[in-house]
């Protein structure tokens, strides 16, 4: 399906799909458990998902002749980071707009994982006290228009990578890499459950199954807490994407499948209920998750599986897209584990 676009390798290639027998037992044993471990996908800082959209991006950007890759996210956002490392990677400039999307007190919060790497990488920060919105901000227009206005060439990346012509492409590819993997297991997964925000992982997702009639299989566990318009984000970004890939059959809405209970409070803040998640996760497997985005899924994952939706002997693949740097702000939590 993406034969056709240009993929500038970021990745060290496909990624390892890992069984999780000791979590599959703790829930009962009736579902087999597995994780697609995309939060080890490459070498540029810690990777996770956003380097996988970039490989579809970056030869846009380099092919419009742009200096500076300019994005946003929250203070603790993955995809900054990743696009920072991206651009030291590419020999671009960075420019980052980092929006207070979480309410969220920790003492070091501005200092430690994702906003310290991504400083340490040269990017250049603009801290700027706005709330949460997945959508085009004014303060990322206006960082657009000051690089350009200092005689250097922007090139826009919305945030996640999410509302961009190709930021569905890498997640078309992930559908297409578990093809293959599940020809090498001898088995197909019946449930695909991923974290979704800003909507283009999972609007990727949605395409590259419909391939194999799985659209709605691919259970999305909404982490943003304003999942109207995260939905409404998803299913234009798998329409354009279906259109664009030539996929030859429409998405419709039924094809999105978005769980809304496992947001609260709200965005980038975890519950109780996603701390014990995270816990599980890490010493059934060994297996790290972050209090925003893959905690919020893997609670999702756990609920699901405790309540019976997925039916007895299914086999459910977990998409692991990182973030784990981010746990770094929240150290008051977990300060006894
Ligand atoms: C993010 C996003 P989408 O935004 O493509 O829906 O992906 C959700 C998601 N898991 C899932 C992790 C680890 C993520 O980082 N992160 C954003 C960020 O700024 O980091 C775009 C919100």
């Amino acid at each position: 399906m993406l034969d056709k676009f240009e993929r500038y390798p970021l990745t060290f290639g496909p990624t390892p799909i890992q069984h999780l027998p000791r979590l599959s037992a703790a829930l009962g044993g009736t579902v087999d458990i597995f994780a697609k471990r995309d939060d080890c996908n490459s070498g540029l800082a810690f990777g996770g998902n956003k380097i996988r959209k970039l490989e579809y991006i970056v030869p846009d950007a380099i092919a419009a002749g742009a200096d500076t890759l300019v994005t946003i996210g929250g203070v603790q956002s993955n995809h900054t980071r990743q696009v920072a490392a991206v651009a030291a990677k590419i020999g671009m400039k960075c420019r980052l707009v980092q929006e207070s999307w979480v309410p969220f007190p920790d003492a070091v919060y501005d200092r430690v994982g994702n906003i310290l790497m991504s400083r340490v990488m040269g990017a250049e920060i603009e801290l700027v006290e706005e709330g949460f919105d997945i959508g085009i901000r004014e303060s990322w227009e206006r960082a657009l228009e000051d690089v350009k206005a200092k005689g250097g060439k922007p090139y826009p990346i919305p945030a996640g990578a999410s509302v961009h012509k190709f930021g569905g492409l890498g997640y078309v590819g992930f559908a297409e890499e578990v093809r293959t993997q599940e020809a090498e297991l001898g088995f197909t997964f019946d449930y695909i459950v991923v974290c979704t925000v800003t909507g283009s992982t999972h609007g990727g997702m949605v395409v590259g199954f419909a391939k194999d009639s799985r659209s709605r299989n691919v259970i999305g566990i909404d982490a943003s807490a304003t999942p109207a318009q995260t939905k409404a984000q998803v299913l234009d970004i798998a329409r354009n994407t279906a259109e664009f890939v030539g996929l030859g059959r429409a998405i419709t809405e039924e094809d999105i499948v978005l769980k809304e209970d496992y947001a609260y409070p709200c965005y980038g803040v975890p519950s109780e209920e996603t701390n014990e998640a995270i816990r599980l996760a890490a010493r059934t497997e060994g297996m790290m998750t972050d209090p925003v985005y893959e905690g919020k899924s893997m609670q999702g994952l756990i609920d699901l599986t405790r309540k019976g939706f997925f039916p007895a002997g299914s086999k459910v693949l977990y998409a692991h897209l990182g973030g784990v740097p981010a746990i770094n702000g929240y150290s008051y939590i977990y300060r006894n584990g």
